[in-house]
């Protein structure tokens, strides 16, 4: 069978089967195209000048990469004039970016982490980028923050490219998760696999174990009882893995099933986690959900969680069903 390439697979998206308009098939083209972009300078690695810190810091307080600021800027400048868009919000940048007024305004607001993972770029692992789309409330011409703050369940579209041996983007409208890989030599994005599910089973665990001095109770008890393997109260060996970069560790659950969890702990308590629930947790849980999987801040269902502010932090657990179910139990049971 002929390759299909993202435009075609779009195309007939919108064609055949009415799942998407137009303007939201160019707004995915567009991103594929900035995530295009980004693969590229972060193949260069240290021939492209890239590699390092910006010596700046972003909205978390945290230090930027170079490649955390150009792959901003990409993204910002591939979207901001192609009519498709009202506003865009990033983890880099304290405030949404309204479109220029030289350009036409669409109907859709986009999220993204540019560069997830990048403490990991100056050591050549993978990182990788992840968006989200919302609609713009109606009548709402230039939107503000609050017009962000809906909940992830009203997400459009999401996704996430992964920058590692090869690089693939990962899909969903809303009808099931997709994945493409990135022709180097024709520049594309081919189809190579349909309709991805998360296995139901799994061995398989993501967290950061350095911090198991400052969880809370229930999480002690949940990794705990894994640890304990064949002889403990789950009867099996688990096993662990822990890239450091959410789109890297959340594919390889996708892909062979696993658990993924950055919890609330209490090294820092006034802060609910680390990740961020606009650009991190809601698009890669409506993925996740699309594949059959789970994803909950351990008290709520992801999706549903009503955003408070557009840099909020959430504890994440997403990946294979029974599992984040089990871990969510735990906590329930503790409240
Ligand atoms: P970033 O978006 O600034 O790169 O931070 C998010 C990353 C996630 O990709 C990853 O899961 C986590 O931070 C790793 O955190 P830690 O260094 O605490 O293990
Ligand atoms: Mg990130």
């Amino acid at each position: 069978m002929k390759p299909i390439s993202l435009t075609r697979f779009l195309i007939e998206e919108q064609r055949e089967l009415g799942r998407i308009n137009s303007d939201l098939r160019l707004l995915i083209e567009v991103v594929s195209r900035a995530c295009k972009a980004i693969s590229i300078a972060v193949g260069k690695g240290a021939l492209g000048g890239v590699l390092g810190s910006a010596h700046s810091e972003n909205i978390q307080g945290e230090v930027q990469k170079k490649l955390d600021v150009l792959s901003n800027e990409i993204l910002l400048e591939a979207n901001e004039w192609g009519g498709h868009l009202a506003a865009i919000a990033s983890e880099e940048m304290e405030h949404p970016h309204a479109i220029p007024h030289r350009y036409p305004k669409g109907e859709y607001l986009l999220l993204f982490d540019p560069l997830d993972g990048s403490s990991n770029i100056d050591v050549n692992i993978s990182v990788g980028t992840i968006f989200s789309v919302l609609r713009c409330p109606d009548g709402v011409k230039e939107p503000t923050e609050a017009d962000f703050l809906q909940p992830g369940t009203r997400q459009l579209a999401a996704g996430y490219a992964v920058y590692g041996p090869s690089t693939i983007l990962v899909l969903t409208t809303g009808s099931g998760v997709h994945s493409f890989t990135l022709d180097r030599e024709v520049g594309s994005f081919v189809l190579t696999e349909r309709n991805l599910r998360i296995p139901v089973e799994t061995q398989e665990f993501a967290i950061n174990m350095s911090n198991i001095r400052h969880w809370e109770p229930p999480m002690k008890r949940y990794i705990e009882e894994l640890l304990a393997g064949k002889t403990g109260p789950r009867g099996k060996n688990f096993n662990m893995r822990w890239v450091a970069s959410m789109v890297a560790d959340v594919h390889r659950i996708m892909t062979r099933g696993g658990i993924f969890i950055y919890p609330r702990d209490l090294k820092q308590p006034l802060t609910p986690g680390k990740l961020r629930l606009m650009y991190e947790a809601n698009p890669m849980a409506f993925i996740v959900e699309q594949a059959g999987g789970a994803a909950s801040t351990g008290e709520q269902r992801m999706l549903e969680v009503q955003p408070t502010s557009l840099h909020q932090r959430v504890p994440v657990f997403m990946g294979s069903k029974a599992e984040v179910e089990r871990v969510s139990a735990y906590h329930r049971e503790q409240q």
